[in-house]
């Protein structure tokens, strides 16, 4: 081939999202050379399949990253807190799936199909944005580029596997447990999550929204360049095991017709037009898994105000929310020789 190729780290390669890394990894072919799997203490003795052969766990420390060019994270804030620095040190490029420096202005925070400028020449870390926001901003991009955007009303529902493997357990084990006329067993969230749903996603601010709401309003400011967006979000966890969904409303600055919308977001990257009500046509969690596109639907006017709209959003949130996102900036960087 003659193409460049690369020495990648996977950290929290263990974990609901680090394990999907390295299947999208191998799924888009990316141009892996060499490949490490980094996790705690915990994981060491697990292997992971990684074309064709079983990668072993190795237990994540300081001297890890000699060697390593690209090394994507997703082990939880502190661990990034703690190794990113350390792996940019040691000459990596960071793709870091946490919060923890999302909103530091001096890292960039990037969806390649909206705001790909603004990556720029590693070593150093490149920030991927919360799930619910990636696929929002993806929805919006093409509608913003048209006509702008003032402000922005959104409802979540949101799949158990944010929160990671061990909740995905937590709502099966309910879920059997129910069945069974057994006790419901509870670890991780505050309140039965099987055949309920809360408004609570994070913890509470002094504000009264939760990390989560403000992770959408802050991050999408942020990606689209734009902090005049009005953002006004409520985010909920709903019973389902991975796809998140999205009640979208905006006010756009200049009028857009529904047909306009749907002609935009059919030649959007990253979409896909879901939205023939005659047919029952609109986009659902179920058939979001496992893909790396966002389904938008439903679009109507919002008549109750100047210039609104409303639309049905939906996305894998653990590939394009989280790992697909990640290896997809890896491959802009590749694509603009930034790497
Ligand atoms: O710190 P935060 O920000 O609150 O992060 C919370 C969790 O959110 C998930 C991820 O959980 C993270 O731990 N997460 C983060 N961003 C996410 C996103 N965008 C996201 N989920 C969805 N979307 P996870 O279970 O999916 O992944 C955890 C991975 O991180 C590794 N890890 C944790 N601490 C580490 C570390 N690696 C290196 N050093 C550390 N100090 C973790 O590896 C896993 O790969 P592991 O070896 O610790 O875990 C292997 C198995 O053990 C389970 N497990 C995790 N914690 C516990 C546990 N079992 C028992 N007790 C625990 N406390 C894991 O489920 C895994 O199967
Ligand atoms: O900020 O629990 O990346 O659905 C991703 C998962 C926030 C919480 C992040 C969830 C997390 C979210």
């Amino acid at each position: 081939m003659g193409e460049k190729s690369f020495q990648v780290a996977v950290v929290g390669a263990t974990g609901a999202v680090g394990n999907l890394m390295v299947k999208v990894l191998e799924e888009r072919n990316f141009p892996v050379k060499g490949l490490k799997l980094l996790a705690s203490a915990r994981s060491v003795g697990k292997t992971l399949p990684f074309r064709g052969a079983d990668i072993p766990v190795e237990e994540l420390k300081e001297d890890s990253f000699q060697g390593v060019e690209i090394a994507l994270f997703s082990a939880g804030g502190s661990v990034s807190k703690k190794f990113a620095p350390i792996a940019a040190a040691a000459g990596c490029v960071v793709i870091d799936n946490s919060s923890a420096f999302r909103m530091d202005p001096a890292v960039p925070l990037v969806v390649p199909e909206v705001n790909p400028d603004a990556l720029v020449a590693g070593p150093g870390i490149i920030a991927n944005p919360n799930c619910s926001t990636i696929q929002m901003v993806v929805a919006l991009k093409p509608l913003y580029d048209a006509v702008g955007i003032r402000r922005i009303v959104v409802t979540t529902f949101q799949a158990v596997s944010g929160t990671g493997k061990r909740a995905i357990e937590e709502l099966r084990g309910q879920v059997e447990a129910l069945v069974q006329g057994k006790e419901i067993p509870r670890q991780i969230y505050p309140y039965q999550i099987a055949f309920n749903c809360f408004p609570h996603i994070g913890a509470f601010l002094d504000n009264g929204y939760t990390e989560e709401e403000m992770k959408m309003v802050n991050e999408t400011r942020k990606i689209f360049n734009d902090p005049s967006i009005g953002v006004c979000a409520t985010t909920v966890r709903i019973p389902v095991y991975y796809g998140h969904s999205e009640a979208v409303n905006i006010e756009t600055r200049t009028p857009l017709s529904v047909e306009k919308a749907r002609e935009l977001l059919a030649h959007a990257p990253g979409v896909r037009l879901v939205d023939d009500p005659s047919q029952l046509a609109y986009p659902m969690p179920l058939d979001a898994v496992g893909k790396d596109e966002t389904l938008v639907g439903r679009i109507r006017l919002d008549p109750s105000v100047e210039n609104g709209l409303a639309m049905w959003v939906v996305a894998d949130n653990i590939r394009k929310g989280a790992a697909s996102n990640a290896v997809q900036i890896a491959e802009a960087l590749m694509a603009r020789n930034l790497l």
